[in-house]
């Protein structure tokens, strides 16, 4: 302990600022996260006493401006943080300097934390120039408890994910490096295209918004190890532009336009990364040079579409599940349901809650509206894909099984990944023979308008059927139900934000004009 505090005071909390770890862990302004990141490394000890297992740190904040930054732990199978550390996090970033002894040592008691247990922390951190000493700061956290760190350095939030997996499970996922996640992703890729590349329908051209971030960095490691069928054209890739500066995934699909810094030609298909690379949106212009974006939606459907098509060939009886937000396209849900007769499931915002619904069953695909998603596989149902994979025949069944094998090679299942979500769309779509056009086509999203509304207190308003509908304050909803049917089509909800100080309101009805009412009568409700 005594080490914990001589090296606390080297990253001294400024006193009375109090922050909390919310849905993607702590963020803010970078100048106030050096004590956050110290304690953080303290922190991802305990945790790593706890489960015996090694522990990530992550340093970014996403899609937020350069200036922010934020920290998020990784938990031993590359997951979020488990809920009840959460507390301890807030607990422990928010103690003042004489308190953190004792915050320390009830989070050992209550935790039963053995602390002669061996510990191991992986550190990774995004481009931000305030992420290098901050990582630094979490580094002190851990030798302060005299454990052991491997300082992975620039890394995408995923791959510290993946090589944590990897880490926790003795290589059964794959080798536990930045190398080994390219490898093993390449490879997948490479034998999925291979047969494209067969039948000659020529080349894959794909325009890359990088975000100037870390995205663009590590695609272009990435790169070297694909396979020639895919040409990738980067911009943004962060040598002259700022982080997240008017590009990115999050601008891209909030301000519903092309990232400057790319040239767009009509029917080009362009992709944008977020800032730490683990959202992806797709887009393209038209002959009429009018804006497309494919969401985490549109995604999902391409994805579970395939999928699907795949389990039939194959014969499985697997149970496949999309798992949506509230922010989802009505359009999308009721194509997944009624056309392609694929049960969707609507969780929370925030990654977690998607991730912890997908885990029921044997195939769950979970896609945010805004981008980030994955695939996850239920491990009966990989040793059955498996095993068909490797049978001595050379039907269809087993061709069938082994594109299967191959696509949950490819997919990142600790956590959404754009670059692992990039390669399975564009494998998908030459495998499918289809243009971005084609695929955008699937089904029409409804015009749909996101509001934000400033109230005096956000907390106000507590939400229930996956943020659907509100129970508070009395007489919310009914306002909300009576405005929604005014309209054809239509369907509106609010929710506090869990990143901002702001009340969202989201509204989707048959025409732009009308969602566009219905929104901004929603949100006068709301005040
Ligand atoms: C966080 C979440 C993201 C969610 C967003 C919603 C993670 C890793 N990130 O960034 O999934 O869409 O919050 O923000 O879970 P909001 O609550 O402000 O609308
Ligand atoms: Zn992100």
């Amino acid at each position: 302990m005594e080490a914990v505090l001589k090296y606390s005071s080297r990253h001294p909390k400024p006193a009375g600022l109090s922050l909390q770890y919310g849905t993607a862990g702590f963020r803010t302004k970078a100048e106030h996260l050096d004590h956050v990141m110290y304690r953080m490394g303290l922190l991802a000890v305990l945790r790593s006493k706890k489960t015996k297992s090694v522990i990530g740190v992550m340093v970014t904040a996403s899609h937020n401006p350069e200036e922010d930054n934020g920290v998020k732990l990784v938990d031993p199978l590359g997951e979020m943080l488990v809920q009840a550390w959460e507390v301890y996090a807030t607990n422990l970033a928010n103690a003042e300097q004489q308190e953190l002894q004792t915050v320390m040592t009830f989070i050992i008691q209550q935790e039963d934390i053995k602390m002669d247990q061996k510990a191991s922390v992986a550190i990774g951190r995004d481009t931000r120039p305030s992420s290098e000493s901050l990582s630094q700061a979490v580094i002190d956290g851990v030798t302060a408890l005299d454990s052991k760190y491997h300082d992975y350095g620039l890394v995408t939030t995923p791959q510290l994910h993946y090589v944590i997996c990897c880490r926790n499970t003795n290589g059964e996922y794959g080798e536990p490096t930045i190398d080994g996640y390219y490898k093993k992703l390449s490879r997948a890729f490479n034998e999925l295209v291979k047969q494209v590349a067969v039948c000659g329908n020529g080349r894959l051209y794909l325009n890359v918004d990088g975000a100037n971030g870390i995205g663009a960095l590590k695609l272009k490691e990435m790169e070297q190890h694909l396979n020639s069928v895919l040409s990738l054209k980067l911009y943004n890739e962060g040598c002259k532009g700022k982080l997240n500066c008017e590009c990115g995934a999050d601008y891209v699909k909030v301000q519903q336009k092309p990232p400057q810094g790319i040239e767009v030609k009509p029917l080009d298909r362009c992709c944008s990364f977020d800032g730490d690379a683990d959202r992806i949106v797709y887009f393209y212009k038209d002959h009429g040079g009018v804006f497309h974006l494919l969401d985490g939606d549109k995604i999902a459907t391409l994805i579970s579409t395939f999928i699907k098509e795949l389990l039939v060939k194959v014969g499985l009886s697997l149970q496949m599940a999309v798992v949506q937000t509230a922010y989802a396209n009505g359009s999308a849900t009721r194509y997944l349901e009624d056309v392609m007769k694929v049960p969707v499931y609507c969780a929370k915002t925030g990654v977690k809650h998607l991730h912890h619904k997908a885990q029921e069953f044997d195939i769950g695909v979970y896609f945010e509206a805004n981008g980030h998603g994955t695939v996850l596989f239920s491990k009966t149902a990989e040793d059955q894909i498996r095993q068909l994979a490797s049978e001595e025949t050379t039907d269809d069944k087993k061709k069938a099984a082994q594109t299967l094998q191959n696509t949950i090679d490819l997919i990142n299942q600790t956590v959404g990944d754009a670059i692992s979500d990039m390669l399975v769309i564009e494998a998908i779509l030459s495998l499918k023979g289809l243009t971005v056009q084609k695929w955008d086509e699937i089904y029409t999203d409804l015009p749909n308008r996101q509001l934000k509304v400033k109230v005096a207190d956000r907390k106000v308003i507590e939400t229930t059927d996956a943020e659907r509908r509100t129970v508070r304050p009395p007489g919310l909803q009914e306002k909300i139900d009576n405005l929604v049917n005014k309209y054809n089509l239509s369907r509106a909800f609010v929710r506090p934000s869990g990143t901002e100080d702001v009340v969202r309101v989201y509204a989707e009805a048959d025409t732009q004009d009308n969602a566009d009412a219905l929104a901004h009568e929603v949100s006068l409700a709301v005040f």
